[in-house]
């Protein structure tokens, strides 16, 4: 095949939703050639649409924890004006937005900051609500519990790691446990609304969880305690959520 016919045959086979049986290991190969450092695709079950998803819990499910009026503003207001923004800015950009928000994440440097803001915004607080739970019953699954003994030692060193990155975060942002393009588990924090999807992300990965660090997520019950907030942040971290999306990235 000629190189110019080989890119026309890449370029409908994109157009077409890379939907073919033989396009895909020619577009995989390609991309695991040509560029190592990008986030791969994350697993279709996990694809996250503009519009913000019901929560799966009332607002005050996760008390004492996280307070009810804290999570009533943070969903109703601070996370809804995220998805708002971003369908305005996806419609002013030429974005499609029936698509999904990690396909704009991962070429995020070819928009606005608008995007990125809103684009990162509408994501972490999408992925935030489905890792809280009222159940503090979940653990580690048996696969993940050997992955964070590999690359932590234990939970606990996983814990005061997140933790420190999470209370040291300067300003707002967010603190992650991420799963590299290497399929290592890494802790690491992100600036505004930023995330380890994004091209312009030193550290790249699929998010298992992360943990809102900006002062609407805690200020009206902790203040300014911040490290309150992270510490009882794993009373109500669901790990089952969390098991399920380890299980289809790594
Ligand atoms: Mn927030």
């Amino acid at each position: 095949m000629k190189p110019s016919s080989r890119r026309n045959f890449i370029g409908d086979a994109t157009k077409a939703g890379i939907g073919g049986m033989f396009a895909l290991p020619v577009i995989g190969s390609l991309l695991s050639f040509t560029s190592k450092s990008k986030v791969p695709p994350p697993p279709p079950a996990f694809k996250t649409g503009f519009d913000q998803t019901p929560l799966a819990y009332a607002f005050n499910a996760l008390e004492p924890n996280i307070d009810a009026e804290t999570m009533q503003i943070h969903y109703t207001k601070h996370a809804a004006a995220y998805s708002k923004n971003l369908k305005e800015a996806a419609a002013a950009e030429g974005i499609d937005a029936t698509g999904s928000v990690e396909d704009v994440l991962a070429k995020v440097s070819k928009y606005s900051m608008k995007v990125r803001n809103n684009g990162g915004g509408h994501y972490n607080h999408e992925l935030f609500w489905k890792v809280l739970s009222a159940s503090t019953t979940t653990q580690p699954s048996a696969a993940l519990s050997a992955a964070i003994t590999t690359s932590f030692g234990s939970l606990d060193a996983l814990q005061k790691q997140f933790n420190e990155l999470a209370k040291t975060r300067f300003g707002s942002g967010w603190a992650w446990l991420i799963v590299t393009p290497e399929k290592k588990l890494v802790v690491t924090s992100t600036p505004n609304q930023d995330n380890t999807m994004m091209d312009i992300s030193d550290v790249k990965g699929f998010p298992l969880f992360g943990l809102d660090v900006w002062e609407h997520a805690y200020y009206l019950k902790y203040r300014n305690v911040r490290a309150d907030y992270v510490t009882n942040f794993w009373k109500v971290l669901n790990w089952g959520y969390v098991n399920e999306r380890f299980a289809q990235s790594a």
